[in-house]
């Protein structure tokens, strides 16, 4: 018999929204499977601590029998204790009217704070998901700040752009989500991303990318970038649940692998796609298990790919910069 598979998963922000609807997905299985049990660290600012204790209490009443244990507070030093999963959605979220270079001094100071209590105390061989925003430069930060866990664990979240860009697809194309594959998010979880549907199946077939080609370079990338907007005036909020789900998607796919080609935000080493090293930015991979990933390389990239590479990597150098000036 193999030994009990057991994870130690820290989830930060976890009595916000998006928090509200991802330990319910980690905590029953559908993120690591059915077969791993979870002690559970749960962090928030010390103001929400509070609001946390009654999320601890709602999981608790769950009865998950994967759970063995549930810790709480907002100490990372305490929290992140040999974490083995660190899922970091606690950011300073952007108010209205607040200047970019704000919103990266909030979040360089709570990324440098969490990274360096990781490095002090996680296992040196955790896995760590950004989602917070601005997601690609608090993941940099974050790995800055913690050089004892490799950099290839650290990655941050453009599944959710995926998962949006698939959907549209489906319904552009009539088809059932479970047949169509393979879209790509390059750059940076934000409106300057660029979803790609040169190379999407399916039912394993070329979708007819040519036949449609106005709406793949016009409205199908617009909608997508755009998504997270259009949640935000028709709901009122953020999305969270669709976030939460992406989160436990990327998870589930880094763990146990996949077929699919995916899209993930990690710290590039300068040999992909001309993309300079140093940024945190999203490439086509494949996820082989045990949270293995590498980059699908050669793939082809036309002028058109070209230009919208280069408009979101150039925002990612600028903020990086801003946040290095910290
Ligand atoms: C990257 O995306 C995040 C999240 O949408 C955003 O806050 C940030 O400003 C973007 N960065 C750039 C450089 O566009
Ligand atoms: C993309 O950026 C590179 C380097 O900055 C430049 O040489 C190239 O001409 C740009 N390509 C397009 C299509 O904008
Ligand atoms: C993707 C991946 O798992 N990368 C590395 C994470 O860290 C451990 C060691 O701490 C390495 O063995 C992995 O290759």
């Amino acid at each position: 018999m193999d030994s009990e598979k057991i994870l130690t998963v820290i989830i930060t922000g976890a009595a916000g929204q998006i928090g509200y609807s991802l330990i319910p997905l980690v905590a029953s299985g559908q993120t690591f499977g059915k077969d791993v049990k979870l002690h559970l660290r749960l962090l928030d600012i010390e103001s929400q601590v509070e609001k946390l204790k009654g999320v601890v209490m709602e999981t608790q009443d769950c009865a998950f029998p994967l759970v063995l244990s549930i810790e709480y507070g907002y100490d990372p030093e305490v929290i992140f204790k040999d974490a083995d999963v660190g899922i970091f959605v606690g950011g300073f979220p952007r108010l209205k009217g607040m200047e970019r270079k704000d919103l990266i001094d909030k979040n360089v100071k709570i990324f440098k704070e969490q990274g360096k209590a990781l490095n002090e105390v996680a296992s040196p061989n955790c896995k760590v998901l950004v989602v917070a925003n601005p997601a690609n430069t608090n993941c940099l930060i974050l790995s800055k700040n913690c050089p004892n866990i490799p950099k290839e664990n650290f990655t941050a979240m453009t599944r959710l752009d995926h998962d949006r860009a698939l959907n549209q697809i489906a319904l552009r194309t009539e088809s059932r989500l479970e047949d169509v594959k393979n879209v790509i998010v390059w750059g940076n979880h934000s409106s300057t991303q660029y979803p790609d549907a040169r190379f999407a199946t399916i039912k394993g077939e070329s979708l007819d990318y040519k036949g449609d080609e106005d709406y793949y370079k016009g409205d199908f990338i617009s909608t997508v970038q755009k998504r997270g907007a259009a949640i935000i005036e028709a709901r009122g909020f953020s999305s969270s649940m669709s976030a939460a789900n992406a989160a436990s998607n990327h998870l589930r796919d880094w763990y146990h692998g996949s077929e699919d080609m995916l899209s993930m935000s990690i710290l590039s080493d300068g040999t992909h796609y001309d993309i300079d090293d140093n940024l945190c930015f999203s490439f086509p991979v494949k996820c082989t298990g045990d949270f293995k990933h590498e980059v699908i390389d050669g793939l082809d990239i036309d002028d058109f790919s070209r230009e919208k590479m280069n408009i979101t990597q150039k925002e990612l150098t600028d903020e990086r910069d801003l946040g290095e000036e910290q």
